[in-house]
């Protein structure tokens, strides 16, 4: 548990794969099942998929990340059994649920990861919105050597970070990147000393939590949609997303804290 965190209570406190803690309008999601490397179960995608459709109350800003001395080791191969063609297409289904309801849920998430990001971890990690790798974190998709496919999104959201020719090479050949690459590359956003990732992640999350919700929601539902329409499509779209950004009371009363000389300026950290 973080420190000044409490545990969550309710339901998310029956969600035994994951560890969920808060504090001031920050939500932690740890993966709990270190002793499998948080291999992600049927049951674990479904209790992340609980989880973030029920986010604390006065949630603004989530992280995610993982128990012991991995991220996520990916899908629970064990569980790999033989499934026709329709249950297959079900299981990955569910798992893009779980995803969608990170990334296109109601508030940003930062992912804080070390350690193998691998597979299905990877698929995760590139759900939410920011990655903080510490130094140990290293990147890889051996879903090629295991005979199977991405079925996370990783197909759709990998390459929008690094492009279809490495997630390529990747598959093909085993490739593993390593932390600095992944920061050179758009697997993360951040590099930071081994330990350092999660107070980083909640540092980020703190400071996403004071934008006005609109704005986040704009960048976390508007954005990604934007940069899949056509220019003409993406522009009128971003005019209807400001329109209804500008409009509304916080937003108005942030701009006149500015003019007023009540609000911070931009300065270079
Ligand atoms: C697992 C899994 C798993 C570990 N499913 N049980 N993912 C992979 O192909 C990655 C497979 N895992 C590994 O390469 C390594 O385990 C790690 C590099 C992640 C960690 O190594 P290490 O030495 O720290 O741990 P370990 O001894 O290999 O594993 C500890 C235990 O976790 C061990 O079980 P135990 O009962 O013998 O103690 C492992 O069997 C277990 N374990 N990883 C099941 N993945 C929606 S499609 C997504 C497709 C994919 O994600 S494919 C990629 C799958």
């Amino acid at each position: 548990m973080t420190a000044d965190f409490t545990p969550a209570t309710g339901l998310l406190a029956t969600l035994d794969l994951l560890e969920i803690s808060q504090a001031d309008g920050v939500t932690h999601v740890r993966l709990n099942r270190p002793a499998k490397r948080n291999a992600l179960s049927d049951a674990f995608i479904q209790q992340l998929h609980t989880c973030f459709v029920n986010l604390p109350a006065g949630t603004r800003a989530a992280v995610v990340s993982g128990a012991g001395s991995h991220f996520c080791a990916g899908l629970d191969l064990s569980e790999l059994v033989e499934r026709d063609i329709g249950s297959a297409v079900l299981h990955s289904r569910m798992w893009h649920a779980a995803f969608d309801a990170i990334q296109f849920g109601r508030v940003p998430v930062v992912a804080a990861l070390h350690g193998a990001v691998v597979g299905g971890g990877l698929e995760l990690a590139a759900a939410c919105h920011l990655r903080v790798a510490e130094a140990s974190a290293y990147y890889g998709l051996p879903e090629g050597q295991r005979g199977i496919f991405v079925g996370g999104g990783g197909s759709a959201r990998i390459p929008r970070l690094i492009g279809v020719a490495r997630m390529t090479d990747l598959m093909l050949t085993g490739r593993v990147y390593d932390a600095r690459e992944g920061l050179a590359l758009g697997l993360s956003q951040y590099l930071v000393d081994e330990g350092a990732g999660v107070a980083q992640a909640v540092a980020l999350a703190a400071r996403i939590a004071t934008n006005a919700p609109v704005s986040n929601f704009a960048v976390m539902h508007a954005l990604p949609r934007i940069a899949d329409q056509s220019q003409s499509e993406g522009l009128f779209t971003e005019s209807l997303m400001a329109a209804v950004a500008e409009s509304t009371p916080d937003a108005q009363s942030r701009l006149r804290a500015f003019l007023e000389g009540r609000a911070g300026k931009v300065v270079k950290s």
